[in-house]
């Protein structure tokens, strides 16, 4: 039976209350990227950051799963091929929406990195500048979360999936952010059957074969079953 991979974004999460990026009054609307998703502007203002995340971290933590989270869930529970999701979101809404297969492809708010020895640890709600390395004791603490310019967590694993991909569907995302974007290219080279899910048509929607328009909590329950 054929493979699904599925690769999500902001927008899966955002009927969950959650803000996206690009839209309007998105968080990059609120934050300049360079301020508060770059190592650079995480030595130049670490305060600044762990604020950032601060927020975002208790926000995600009052967030429920909603019925495209479930959906997928059912979706791997349900379908007899192997169903993985990829994400590009930080919070944990696909695992208490009870997904099982999850590759968080930029970090997630619950971890925090030494940036000196590189353990990594469960993040308390609140970071604070300063704060010791369970490990090395370096107070290098940084969110877990990959920023640009920084390379995504478990790329090779991703792309040996999107090469047995039999379906690749895109869900929620902008498609503006590399190398996320051009997952969709991956999945075409190896023969798979693309559709994109989404509000509005994305930046690469021409590369899929088929888009369904509307909010995530209806066109994905309805796409699943
Ligand atoms: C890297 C931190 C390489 C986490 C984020 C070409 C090739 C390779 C790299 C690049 C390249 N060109 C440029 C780059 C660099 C850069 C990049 O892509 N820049 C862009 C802006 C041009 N990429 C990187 O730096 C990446 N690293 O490539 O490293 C490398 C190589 C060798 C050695 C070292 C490094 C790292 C990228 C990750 C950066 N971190 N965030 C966080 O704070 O959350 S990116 C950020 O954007 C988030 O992670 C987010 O998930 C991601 C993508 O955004 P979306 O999820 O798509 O959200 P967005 O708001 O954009 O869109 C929401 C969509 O949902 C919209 O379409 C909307 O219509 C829809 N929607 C809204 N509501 C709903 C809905 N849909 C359905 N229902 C709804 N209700």
């Amino acid at each position: 039976m054929e493979k699904i991979v599925i690769l999500t974004g902001a927008g899966i999460s955002a009927e969950s209350g959650l803000g996206t990026f690009r839209d309007e009054g998105g968080l990059w609307a609120q934050h300049r990227i360079e301020d508060v998703a770059t190592p650079e502007g995480f030595a130049r203002n670490p305060a600044l950051v762990h604020g950032f995340y601060n927020a975002r971290r208790m926000q995600a933590g009052g967030a429920h799963p909603n019925a495209a989270h479930t959906a997928l869930a059912r979706l791997q529970r349900d379908w007899p091929g192997e169903v993985v999701i990829v994400t590009q979101n930080v919070d944990n809404l696909h695992e208490t929406g009870g997904a099982t297969r999850v590759i968080h492809m930029h970090g997630t708010l619950s971890g925090a990195l030494c940036a000196s020895c590189e353990h990594r640890w469960t993040a308390p709600a609140e970071m604070s500048v300063g704060e010791p390395c369970p490990a090395c004791r370096a107070a290098t603490a940084r969110p877990d979360i990959v920023w640009f310019g920084e390379m995504p967590y478990h790329m090779d694993q991703i792309y040996d999936h999107l090469a047995q991909a039999g379906i690749f569907a895109a869900i929620g995302t902008s498609g503006q952010v590399y190398p996320a974007a051009a997952f969709v290219h991956e999945a075409i080279a190896a023969g798979a059957q693309t559709v994109e899910l989404n509000l509005e048509p994305s930046v690469g929607a021409s590369s899929f074969d088929q888009t369904l328009l509307g909010p995530a909590t209806q066109i994905v329950p309805r796409w699943v079953d």
